[in-house]
């Protein structure tokens, strides 16, 4: 009886080790899972055009053959335009009623798609001619960015939330929250959809951060104070915050600029880490 129980004791005691160590692996691969590589960028400028200066930009996206639309903000001064890249010209300009402030601007098909700050109300214009072919309703807290990946569109409301709204009900499908090493990444603004990442102001920074549209997961910061920089020291006292960004997808270029800036840029990302 004796060895018995010593034999029972022995084995028990190497099983519950070994289960300990199978424990330990299996939680160790799910945390390897979540846990990503932060990158780190910087931006080297390859080119510069001007930019209407009096644009409060609030969203902006890279429609082909040079040419930009961009949604501008402020009360009695809000507007969608189609915007020459190379001149910076308006070429079409669509004004907003002065009791809204548009924000995030988007192109799904041949329709651009537009919210507003403090309202829940969107609009939707046609691409050719920026006529208004509808309004929509959101559910989220602000109008502030919104993206496309060409079937779903993305949007921020200021908070730490990533949508994904359906462009047909605009019902949220889902809400993620945007988390930096724990801690929330709050006031995330205008957005842009790149190479299957969400790219997205934080408002009042330099600073951009990448996203992944699947979970919500941190990719990496991009810093651009050079850019905000280098307008304040050549005397642009009244300019505002870096917001805007554009991906030209077929010439791989990446263009940003800031509310009020007389400048747009385009930018290559290079590593810092
Ligand atoms: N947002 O674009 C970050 C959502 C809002 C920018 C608000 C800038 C303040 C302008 C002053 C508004 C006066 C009520
Ligand atoms: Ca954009």
């Amino acid at each position: 009886a004796p060895r018995f129980y010593a034999n029972f004791y022995v084995v028990l005691s190497v099983s519950i080790v070994v289960s300990v160590i199978i424990l330990l692996h299996i939680s160790s691969y799910k945390f390897r899972a979540f846990e990503r590589v932060i990158s780190y960028h910087m931006v080297k400028v390859v080119n510069e055009f001007p930019h209407d200066p009096k644009a409060f930009t609030q969203g902006l996206l890279y429609a082909g053959n040079d040419t930009l639309f961009e949604s501008t903000g402020l009360f009695g001064k809000s507007s969608v335009r189609k915007v020459a890249l190379r001149t910076g010209k308006v070429e079409k300009l669509q004004k907003m009623d002065g009791s809204l402030f548009g924000e995030g601007l988007t192109l799904l098909g041949e329709r651009l798609f537009q919210v507003t700050w403090l309202q829940k109300l969107g609009f939707i214009y046609d691409q050719k001619n920026l006529s208004e072919l509808g309004t929509f309703n959101h559910e989220m807290k602000d109008g502030w960015g919104l993206a496309t990946d060409g079937k779903v569109l993305f949007g921020s409301d200021g908070s730490s939330s990533l949508y994904e709204l359906d462009p047909q009900t605009f019902k949220a499908v889902s809400k993620q929250v945007v988390y930096y090493k724990g801690h929330q990444v709050h006031n995330l603004n205008e957005l842009e959809y790149i190479n299957g990442e969400i790219w997205a102001n934080v408002y009042m920074t330099d600073c951009i951060a990448r996203i992944s549209p699947n979970n919500g997961g941190f990719l990496g910061w991009i810093l651009l104070p050079n850019l905000r920089k280098e307008l304040v020291e050549a005397g642009h006292n009244g300019i505002d915050v870096l917001n805007g960004i554009a991906w030209d997808g077929e010439q791989k270029r990446i263009f940003v600029t800031g509310k009020l800036w007389p400048k747009l840029y385009e930018v290559k990302v290079f590593p810092i880490n």
